[in-house]
């Protein structure tokens, strides 16, 4: 029972009873009698960075030859502010081949997935992550997951800083249980290995929990849709401390009034120094306040929403023995990747790359995998992944700029030059997502093809709109806080929104339920035939829908789906 007297999610007694996350994990994998884990345990492995699937595409078939599903497992894995090293990419890359699907996934929070992985490859594919230094623990689970940050140290000193403090705080947060290493890395447990864990307890969080750090201009993290997070505020080209944010998230039902995506807001400053202490006690308020009766309600953003910014902030103070200061003044005027070549300021070079929804792999065409492959055996710089699915090849030599544009263009490597795609993303879906109720990665590079012969008949394909899809309304690519957002509903069809802010700081409102691809292509035809002809030269599309009353502007998540407001 929770403290209100409500029974608690089963969930709940799973993560109490699993002797610190261990379950009876190490004997399911070896039982071979199937390619599955026991349910509970399919619930703890996801703190080790492991989610149980199966193949979707084939689920049909198999089940006409009385087959069980075609069990696999996605693993993921942290690579904190998104920056790792030709050799970890190497490492990810033969993986992929060796044990997953042949392919990279890179995730919309700078972080690896490999698809495909069967149980009897599971643990060799863990240790070789963590042989690289790269590891899968808290990737996923009721716990602080990986820790976004611009994924740009050597712009600047201070963009540096920043950098190390992401790191700083996913280290701090990082469960403390050796379950992790006894069960995929073979350690043994010592007696003076201890399970206690000072920050979580038995049970971890209520639900997930998602930091990152954002550095003005740039808003690439999407700051406003996690559940803590951190403005770097520099002055003079140095840190002085953060803006903190609290309470964003996307998820939610459709058809459940009660669920609804939020925006985090801004509480106050703090020094940099005080930015471990500060991130400990917000997750300590979810682990003590979350709703462990409802996991649909038991999302950090719910608690702040429930009791009001101004019980959050009282609370936070009164564990930190302090007060926080007052925000100070940041604007954010950029969302996307800029990509291409760039200078950093010690003289190196950045080339930001454009991949379709994060997808690293080769096709009969176009060899992007090989290509970063050839890249990475060069062993130049740093790889970076970017919370907008690219990936960055970052501090390269100028004698290095040719070596890396011709392997690029041997293996059919080229920009798509389209604002709409540049602006893009999708999240996984199908076949892999147990979730999703229709296609996004394998459907929206189609779907943008469609919109962009829209905007050139109206001779308006150089105007940045940013567009988003996901299966469902989980928003794993953040669709609400896009300016043209669909979510799948079932099989073709998609809830379809408008008017988010190009830069990430307004939600988005439903403007057509449950639509087909005709019917999206009819819809946009309008909007984009009225953009073209009466917005001003540099109104954004979100804010033009607006203006025209095509939505309303959405100040509350409970007014992205309209018919909420009637739900009490
Ligand atoms: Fe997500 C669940 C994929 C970012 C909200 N998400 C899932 C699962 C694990 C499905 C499941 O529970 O079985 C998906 C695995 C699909 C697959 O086959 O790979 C999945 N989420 C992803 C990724 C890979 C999407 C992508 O295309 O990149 C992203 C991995 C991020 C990472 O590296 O950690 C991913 N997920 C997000 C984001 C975006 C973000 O955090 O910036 C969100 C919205 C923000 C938020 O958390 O509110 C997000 N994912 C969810 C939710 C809804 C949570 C909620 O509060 O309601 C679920 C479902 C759940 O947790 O029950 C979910
Ligand atoms: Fe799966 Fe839905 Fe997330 Fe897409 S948004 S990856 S369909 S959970």
């Amino acid at each position: 029972m929770t403290k209100e007297n409500k029974p608690l999610e089963a969930v709940e007694i799973i993560k109490a009873e699993s002797n610190y996350l261990r379950g009876t994990i190490a004997n399911g994998l070896q039982q071979q009698i199937t390619g599955s884990l026991a349910l509970d345990d399919t619930q703890l492995t996801k703190f080790h960075g492991i989610y149980q699937q199966n193949d979707r595409d084939s689920l049909v078939e198999r089940r006409k030859l009385k087959l069980e599903p075609l069990y696999s497992f996605m693993i993921r894995a942290r690579v904190a502010g998104g920056i790792c090293t030709p050799k970890q990419w190497l490492v990810m890359d033969g993986l992929a081949d060796k044990y997953a699907n042949a392919s990279i996934r890179l995730t919309t929070r700078q972080a690896f997935q490999l698809h495909g992985v069967l149980k009897k490859n599971l643990k060799s594919t863990i240790a070789n992550i963590n042989q690289s230094l790269l590891d899968t623990i808290a990737a996923c689970g009721d716990v602080n997951r990986n820790v976004m940050c611009t994924p740009n140290p050597e712009t600047s000193q201070a963009h540096q800083s920043v950098y190390e403090v992401a790191q700083r705080i996913s280290e701090h947060l990082t469960p403390n249980t050796t379950a992790y290493h006894e069960i995929w890395l073979d350690k043994k447990k010592l007696a003076s290995d201890s399970d206690h864990e000072p920050i979580y307890g038995a049970s971890y969080l209520p639900r997930k929990f998602k930091i990152v750090l954002a550095i003005p201009p740039s808003n690439d993290v999407d700051i406003f849709a996690h559940d803590l997070g951190f403005i770097a505020i520099i002055e003079d080209g140095k840190l002085t401390g953060f803006n903190i944010t609290v309470g964003g998230g996307m998820g939610c039902t459709h058809g459940d009034g009660k669920t609804f995506p939020l925006l985090s807001q801004v509480i106050g400053f703090c020094q940099t120094d005080q930015v471990c202490e500060v991130s400990e006690q917000v997750v300590k308020i979810q682990r003590d306040f979350g709703d462990r009766s409802n996991r649909k309600h038991a999302r950090f953003k719910y608690t702040i929403d429930d009791r009001g910014i101004d019980w959050f902030k009282d609370e936070l103070q009164k564990r930190l023995g302090w007060n926080l200061k007052p925000e100070k003044p940041y604007e954010f005027t950029t969302r996307g990747d800029q990509f291409g070549w760039s200078k950093n300021h010690d003289g190196s070079l950045n080339l930001t790359l454009f991949i379709e929804n994060g997808r690293i792999s080769d096709n009969k065409a176009i060899k992007l995998k090989s290509a970063i492959k050839t890249i990475a055996l060069l062993n130049l710089g740093e790889i970076r992944l970017t919370a907008n699915q690219n990936i960055i090849l970052a501090k390269l030599n100028t004698q290095d700029k040719r070596a890396v544009e011709e392997i690029l263009s041997a293996n059919n490597i080229v920009h798509p030059q389209s604002q709409l795609i540049d602006n893009a993303m999708a999240c996984v879906a199908l076949p892999t997502c147990p979730l999703a109720m229709a296609e996004a990665e394998r459907y929206l590079p189609q779907l943008l093809n469609k919109i962009e012969s829209i905007q050139l008949k109206y001779g308006i394909e150089n105007r940045p709109i940013v567009t988003r899809m996901t299966g469902c309304p989980n928003g794993c690519a953040r669709p609400f806080l896009a300016e043209i957002g669909f979510v799948g509903k079932a099989s073709g069809r998609y809830n379809f929104y408008l008017g988010g802010s190009f830069h990430g700081d307004r939600l988005n409102q439903l403007y057509r339920e449950n639509i087909n691809e005709e019917s999206i292509l009819e819809e946009l035809d309008i909007l984009l035939k009225d953009y073209s002809l009466s917005s001003t030269e540099d109104e954004f599309f979100g804010d033009f829908v607006i203006r025209k009353n095509y939505v309303n502007t959405v100040t509350h998540g409970s007014q992205v789906h309209p018919i909420n407001l009637n739900v009490s």
